[in-house]
């Protein structure tokens, strides 16, 4: 597949980091939230040995904020979740998928409680904003809801504790997962979190004051040299063996949180309200007829820009491929697919078609490592 240049407009929103991260050598983005989102600087493999080693810089401000602030705060963010926060503490993060009325899921944030009447969803890619506006306005919940101008700065890999407390101090280092703490960098008070759509350790830096950001995103590259610091952004191959999870590539409203394995985060005993309740309730005694699985390819590439038919030795359809990619450490193709029932057991072989080639492939369990 050929691949296009993306052309930038007004409505593709560019972020505070985009001239530092053109002149460090960005060659390619996508668009999340209708902004730009570095994909890639030397290679995605060259990305991903220099991740796993040492410590990178990530533009992530496409991973927007909405703000839910006011007397009904809490409980309309509850409704648009199956996950419990009744007893949530101000100063975590919950990841938590959003589900609407059909139990489909709308969106996989992680929420941050900021205050118990103000809250953050750290959205991924789809627009959560109108859906909780509707449904404030059709509950005439007392809220405010906007989209602050927070972008994010995520410090990720092995190293990122080191480069970090040499910025922020050695009280940062006891930060615990999905835990955040106001930090102060040159005078202004930055909100941090540990966390990151890595699985190689990190922090996420939310930026709400442009000129203190690039002020901080030019002193990380500047004091992280002896750390081999180096600008990155989120990984498809370590992603991917990782099984973090994408909204859009490996589930979108068409699924719902059983099918996308996110069991964990579904609460049904407690009496919070939510949308889908029932209809998940119904799912989980029926039980899922797809879900979610690794795969692996015996083949050196792949391109992925729509799902990927799976066929067993009778060319059954047993699923689709939705997001994959070489995995050099595993020395074959490895993906994500929705696999139906009754194939979703692990070492169901299948066949697939790679550029009018077939392929041998077998389903395994997530995450890959
Ligand atoms: N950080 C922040 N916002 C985000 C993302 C992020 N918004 C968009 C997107 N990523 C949302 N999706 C995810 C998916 C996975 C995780 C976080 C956000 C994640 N999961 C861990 C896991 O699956 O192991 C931990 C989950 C847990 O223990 O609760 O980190 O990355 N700010």
């Amino acid at each position: 597949m050929k691949n296009f240049p993306i052309a930038k407009s007004r409505r593709l929103r560019s972020t505070p980091y985009t001239d530092r991260l053109e002149k460090q050598g960005v060659s390619a983005y996508t668009v999340y939230n209708h902004m730009l989102l570095p994909v890639s600087f030397v290679s995605a493999e060259a990305d991903y040995h220099h991740l796993k080693e040492f410590v990178q810089v990530w533009d992530v401000a496409a991973e927007r904020q909405v703000e839910i602030s006011g007397k009904d705060s809490a409980e309309l963010v509850q409704l648009m979740t199956c996950r419990d926060l009744s007893n949530s503490k101000i100063g975590k993060c919950y990841y938590a998928p959003l589900i609407d009325d059909h139990a489909n899921i709308v969106n996989d944030p992680v929420i941050n409680k900021l205050a118990e009447d103000r809250w953050w969803l750290s959205i991924a890619d789809s627009d959560v904003i109108f859906f909780a506006k509707g449904l404030a306005s059709g509950n005439k919940f007392e809220v405010k809801i906007k989209e602050p101008n927070v972008n994010i700065l995520a410090i990720q890999g092995p190293l990122s504790n080191e480069l970090m407390a040499k910025v922020f101090g050695e009280k940062i280092t006891k930060l615990k997962f999905f835990n955040f703490d106001y930090f102060e960098f040159r005078g202004v008070k930055h909100f941090i979190s540990r966390s990151g759509w890595s699985k190689q350790g990190g922090f996420e830096v939310y930026v709400e004051n442009d000129k203190s950001g690039q002020e901080l995103y030019d002193y990380l590259f500047e004091v992280g040299k002896e750390f081999n610091v180096k600008p990155g952004c989120p990984n498809i191959i370590e992603r991917i063996e990782s099984a973090l999870l994408s909204y859009g590539n490996d589930f979108d409203n068409r699924d719902n949180p059983f099918e996308a394995n996110f069991d964990k985060y579904i609460n049904l005993e407690s009496d919070v309200k939510f949308l889908g309740k029932d209809r998940l309730k119904k799912i989980k005694e029926e039980g899922v007829t797809r879900k979610l699985m690794g795969v692996q390819i015996e083949h050196d590439s792949i391109d992925m820009y729509c799902e990927k038919t799976l066929f067993d030795a009778d060319n059954n359809i047993i699923g689709y491929v939705r997001s994959a990619t070489y995995s050099p450490t595993f020395k074959k193709v490895i993906g994500i697919a929705m696999i139906n029932k009754p194939y979703f057991n692990t070492s169901q072989l299948f066949k697939i078609e790679i550029n009018e080639k077939l392929y041998e492939g077998k389903v395994c369990d997530l995450p890959f490592i």
